[in-house]
């Protein structure tokens, strides 16, 4: 048992002072307002909860700006996704285990606790299925234990290059047939058994990538678990699908599948007026991912129509070129701005704070699309804790709402002092215990990689 003392905290309820939060076998036993510290609890200055990165591809993350050099063509999400599928071709097991580790430890040091890790790097470096075909999960699992992030593991299902197309060699780590990937998900169901916070969803790749049939086949093996998927992200994704069906993507899934609270639709960028609306109506989450969404020239999301309309949002690292959940919830804000050539666009009502309401949704957004029952700072929630520098020169002065738009709109990550995982102090002075030995251990990778 551990007694943490803060003397500010932002609780469900709202901000409180001299807080007690006691932790007990990973998860938050209690949290008492009002109460001065006592001897034995270990002191800071303020606590608000660590959030959930809802949509990771991991790997990526060993290839961040390396894709900056304009090709010979127009350069776009499509050239970039070839210099992506080339990199993916060239990692090992033990290259995505390096990888992921370092990508966790950041993840924790800026303010992420838990990871959904959407992942679709299954098979050897010829296509061929690993003798456990969760090999791949394995070692993401690893990864997730080494670090203590919490990990929802999203196994993807995916079997072609394009609405009923077949794949293409470029694509063979990533495929499985509808039996092999029932399999595989037994395989990965296993592969996190023994990892504390961990769970587990399904994620069709997409509907470029997986057929109506498919997608129908592959649903109940997600039993009662989140279901997430791609779609709309690029105007000729849209396009295409319009093309086979007659709809667009967030239509055909809205009356095709049974979108509800378990689903997360990731970027959801390209949508008419209704589909905001009917996405809102629905109570699935939009995944937003603000910072690769820019990266990749994606579009930006309909947020303020959206939240107008009820809907949710969480926030995702996807690419993971920078990773951070400032720069995550700063990126999505400033796109509303650029957009409408206004400020403070999603803070909701007159007077309220930007920065509360983007954590608010993000908090909510990302336990409810990673099947977290209980999220924040509440009993019986992971003890899943960020803690703050209140000395950094954008929090000075600040209190309540005000030190959440110091840190994500004034601060890069600097702000964070400690990270709390599963009640594990895993970052102190804004370093995770492992930082030094996994930024070796993925250099080691990448050099021989890029080389
Ligand atoms: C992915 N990433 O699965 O890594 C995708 C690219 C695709 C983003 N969409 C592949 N950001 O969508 O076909
Ligand atoms: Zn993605």
């Amino acid at each position: 048992m551990t007694r943490l003392h803060f003397a500010f905290a932002l609780l469900p309820s709202g901000w409180a002072n001299d807080v007690q939060v006691v932790v007990a076998d990973g998860a938050i036993a209690s949290v008492t307002a009002g109460v001065a510290p006592s001897a034995g609890d270990e002191r800071h200055q303020l606590a608000v909860p660590g959030l959930a990165s809802l949509h990771s591809h991991a790997f990526q993350r060993g290839m961040a700006g390396l894709a900056e050099l304009r090709g010979d063509t127009t350069d776009t999400f499509w050239t970039w996704r070839e210099t992506m599928y080339r990199f993916a071709l060239t990692m090992t097991p033990d290259d995505v285990a390096a990888v992921a580790t370092l990508l966790y430890v950041e993840m924790l040091e800026r303010g992420f606790t838990r990871v959904g890790e959407f992942h679709y790097l299954h098979h050897d470096r010829d296509g061929a299925p690993y003798a456990n075909l969760a090999e791949m999960a394995v070692r993401i699992a690893e990864a997730a234990s080494a670090s203590g992030i919490g990990l929802t593991l999203l196994p993807s299902f995916y079997a072609h290059s394009t609405f009923g197309a077949a794949p293409h060699a470029g694509q063979r780590r990533f495929i499985c047939s509808v039996d092999q990937f029932a399999t595989l998900m037994t395989a990965s169901r296993e592969a996190i058994r023994d990892l504390p916070g961990a769970n587990i969803g399904i994620a069709p790749h997409s509907l470029r990538a997986v057929a109506p049939d498919e997608l129908a086949a592959i649903i109940p093996l997600a039993k009662a678990d989140p279901i997430q998927i791609h779609a709309a992200e690029q105007v000729r994704e849209v396009e295409d699908c319009l093309a086979w069906s007659g709809q667009r993507p967030v239509q055909w899934l809205l009356e095709h599948a049974p979108v509800d609270q378990r689903w997360c639709l990731i970027h959801a960028t390209h949508m008419t007026e209704q589909e905001v609306t009917a996405l809102a109506r629905s109570g699935a989450v939009a995944g937003l991912c603000p910072v690769t969404e820019a990266s990749l020239g994606d579009g930006i999301f309909s947020a303020r129509e959206f939240l107008a309309a009820g809907g949710r949002f969480g926030i995702g690292t996807d690419s993971n070129v920078l990773v951070g959940v400032a720069d995550e919830l700063r990126q999505l804000e400033y796109g509303q701005r650029l957009k409408h050539r206004e400020r403070n666009v999603l803070s909701g009502r007159p007077g309220a704070s930007t920065g509360r309401a983007l954590f608010d949704h993000a908090l909510a957004g990302g336990a409810q699309a990673l099947a977290q029952t209980k999220a924040g700072l509440a009993p019986g929630a992971r003890a899943d804790i960020v803690s703050l520098d209140t000395a950094h020169p954008s929090l000075a002065g600040r209190s309540g709402d005000a030190v959440l738009d110091g840190w994500l709109f004034a601060t890069g990550s600097d702000a964070i002092d400690c990270v709390w995982a599963g009640g594990d102090r895993v970052v102190a002075g804004g370093r995770h215990r492992l930082r030094d030995k996994a930024r070796e251990q993925f250099n080691a990778s990448v050099r021989r990689l890029v080389a």
